[in-house]
């Protein structure tokens, strides 16, 4: 089952080309949840591209990274990434493959593949669209999500955790790329 997007109205799928829209819509299964963030950002679209695009550095505005490698892949779709994750989280690493690279279209979309935590089948698309009207020559960033529900949580414990470590991130690419763009 497809199920839409859930976006604040201030910024809907309807603002977005139906090209880039579709990647928001999940198949989302009977024992998964799924969520969309959307970010401001008060930088030009080209800057927190750049931040995004390095799928070999995500520790550049995800916090809770400790340290990153590439296992295979020089960047292209495929490449596989182990990342470390800061003590204190319910994980110790995250194996991820890259999905999608669009430079064109400013879409990123990962998939967690293994690792020692409990977030299985996590796959994450991120889109960038320039937002003229936001003070700076900004960016709004659209994140969405789908993952399984892990076995003993319940759908809304899921998403309430993976929405706030989403948030972090996203307020993080904000703070990061607004002061690249000073
Ligand atoms: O990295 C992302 O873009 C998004 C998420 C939700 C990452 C989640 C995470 O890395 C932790 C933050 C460590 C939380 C994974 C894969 C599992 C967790 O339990």
């Amino acid at each position: 089952a497809k199920s839409s997007p859930t976006l604040p109205p201030s910024f809907s799928v309807h603002s977005m080309p139906d090209s880039v829209a579709h990647h928001h819509e999940h198949a989302v299964g009977p024992n998964q949840c799924s969520s969309t963030a959307v970010q401001p950002i008060a930088a030009p679209i080209q800057s927190v591209w750049s931040v995004v695009r390095r799928f070999d550095k995500p520790q550049a505005y995800k916090h809770f990274v400790k340290s990153c490698h590439v296992v295979v892949g020089n960047g292209d779709v495929g490449t596989l990434r182990k990342v470390y994750l800061v003590s204190g989280l319910p994980a110790v690493t995250s194996t991820e493959r890259l999905e999608i690279l669009d430079d064109e279209s400013h879409v990123l979309s990962f998939s967690v593949v293994g690792g020692e935590h409990r977030l299985l089948n996590y796959r994450s698309v991120t889109t960038l669209h320039a937002a003229p009207a936001i003070a700076g020559g900004g960016t709004v960033v659209v994140e969405s999500y789908v993952v399984d529900v892990p076995p003993g949580n319940t759908r809304e414990d899921t998403r309430v955790f993976v929405d706030t470590i989403v948030k972090c991130n996203l307020q993080s690419l904000a703070r990061t790329t607004e002061n690249i763009a000073k």
